[in-house]
C-alpha cells in the first residue's frame, strides 16, 4: 500500500539523520501519521486503517534503536477509533496532536526536575546532542544558576557541535573537547549529563556510542552520571527479555573514499549506540521524577503493563 509522500519524506529524513535525536524522531513520526490520516486517500475504514498501519511500518523501519519511535506510533495508532473514515481521521489527528503537546510538556517538566540536581557554579560534561539533557541545563540557567559545560565532539557525526551551539545560545560557557579527552577533563566536572535513545527494564541506558566508556571514566573519577530521558524512552519489549537492537551505520561516516583506498582491506565498524549498565548510572531523570536505574522496571510496568502491542502489524 502506498503511503502519503509526507510520510515518505519524514521516513527519509529520519533515515538520513536530517531529523535525529530520539525526541525529535518521535515528534516527526507522530506528525507524519497525522498527515497520513488527514490527507491519505481511503475509500472505507478498512482502507484507512491499512494505510495508517503501512505508514507506521514505513516510519518504524527507518532506525532501530530509539524506542521513542515505536512508542510514538503505538500511542497514535492506539487512539485510532471509529466506524467511519471521518471519525477515524479525526481520532488520529487529535491523538497525534495530544502526543506532540505532551512530549513537549514532558520535556519542560523533566528539565525542571533535572535542574534540581545542578547547583550554581556546576560544570557538566555532555555527549552527543540530547534535547532532554539540554532542557535540564536550560531550566537551571532560567533559575539563575551559572552552569558551564565540557562538550564532547562525538565522532563520527559530531553532534557535540549542535550541543555547543545550543548551550552558547543559553549563555552557557562551552569548552569543546575531542572524545578521547573526556577522561582528562572529568576532574573539572560535577556531572556527566546525557540523554537516552532507549532504557531497558534492568535500567541499562542505550545512548550514542561512547556513552558507556564515558560512564566508566566518570565512575573512576567519582563524577555522577545523570541520564535525562522522558518516559517515551522506556523500552517495553525489554520487559519480556527482548534486547535493544543497536544500529550500525555506513562506514562512510567514519572514513572517506580516499582513506578507504589508502587503508585497503580493513573492516570498519560504525555502531551508533552502546549500552551503559545500571551500575554506572546514578539517576534517570524523567518527567515523572528521578529514578535510580534499578527502579525503572516498576515505572515501565505502570506505563505499559505486561502486554506490548504492535498495532502496525497487518
Ligand atoms: C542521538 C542521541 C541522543 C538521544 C537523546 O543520536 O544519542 O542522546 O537520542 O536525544 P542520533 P533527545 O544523533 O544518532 O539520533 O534527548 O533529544 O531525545
Amino acid at each position: 500500500m502506498d503511503v502519503h509522500p509526507d510520510v515518505e519524506r519524514t521516513a527519509e529524513s529520519i533515515a538520513t539523520m536530517e531529523t535525529r535525536g530520539a525526541a525529535a524522531i518521535a515528534d516527526a513520526a507522530a506528525a507524519a501519521l497525522a498527515t497520513q490520516a488527514r490527507e491519505g486517500e481511503a475509500a472505507d475504514p478498512a482502507e484507512f486503517r491499512a494505510g495508517m498501519r503501512a505508514a507506521a511500518r514505513r516510519l518504524r523501519e527507518t532506525r532501530p534503536t530509539a524506542v521513542s519511535l515505536p512508542n510514538a506510533l503505538r500511542y497514535v495508532l492506539r487512539g485510532m477509533q471509529g466506524e467511519d473514515v471521518t471519525t477515524l481521521r479525526d481520532s488520529v489527528v487529535d491523538c497525534a496532536e495530544t502526543f506532540r503537546y505532551d512530549l513537549d510538556r514532558a520535556q519542560d517538566r523533566l528539565g525542571r526536575i533535572g535542574a534540581g540536581r545542578l547547583r550554581d557554579g556546576d560544570v557538566v560534561m555532555t555527549h552527543c546532542h540530547s534535547t532532554d539533557a539540554l532542557a535540564c541545563v536550560e531550566a537551571a540557567v532560567e533559575q539563575g544558576k551559572h552552569v558551564e559545560a565540557y562538550v564532547k565532539e562525538t565522532r563520527p557525526r559530531q553532534q557535540g557541535h549542535i550541543t555547543a551551539k545550543e548551550l552558547r545560545e543559553m549563555g552557557v560557557p562551552v569548552t569543546l573537547v575531542v572524545d578521547n579527552a573526556a577522561h582528562r577533563y572529568l576532574d573539572e566536572c560535577d556531572h556527566v549529563l546525557v540523554g537516552a535513545d532507549s532504557i531497558a527494564a534492568d535500567g541499562s541506558v542505550i545512548n550514542k556510542i561512547g556513552t558507556a566508556g564515558l560512564a566508566v571514566s566518570a565512575r573512576d573519577r567519582g563524577v555522577p552520571i545523570v541520564v535525562a530521558a522522558g518516559t517515551i524512552k522506556i523500552h517495553p519489549d525489554t520487559l519480556t527479555g527482548a534486547a535493544v537492537e543497536i544500529e550500525h551505520r555506513d562506514e562512510a561516516e567514519v572514513i572517506d573514499d580516499e582513506t578507504r583506498a589508502e587503508l585497503g582491506d580493513v573492516d570498519v565498524l560504525n555502531p551508533a549506540f552502546d549500552v551503559t549498565p545500571p551500575r554506572h548510572i546514578d539517576a534517570i531523570v524523567t518527567e515523572r521524577g528521578q529514578f535510580p536505574p534499578e527502579s525503572i522496571v516498576t515505572l515501565m510496568r505502570e506505563l505499559f503493563g505486561d502486554a506490548v502491542e504492535a498495532p502496525w502489524q497487518e
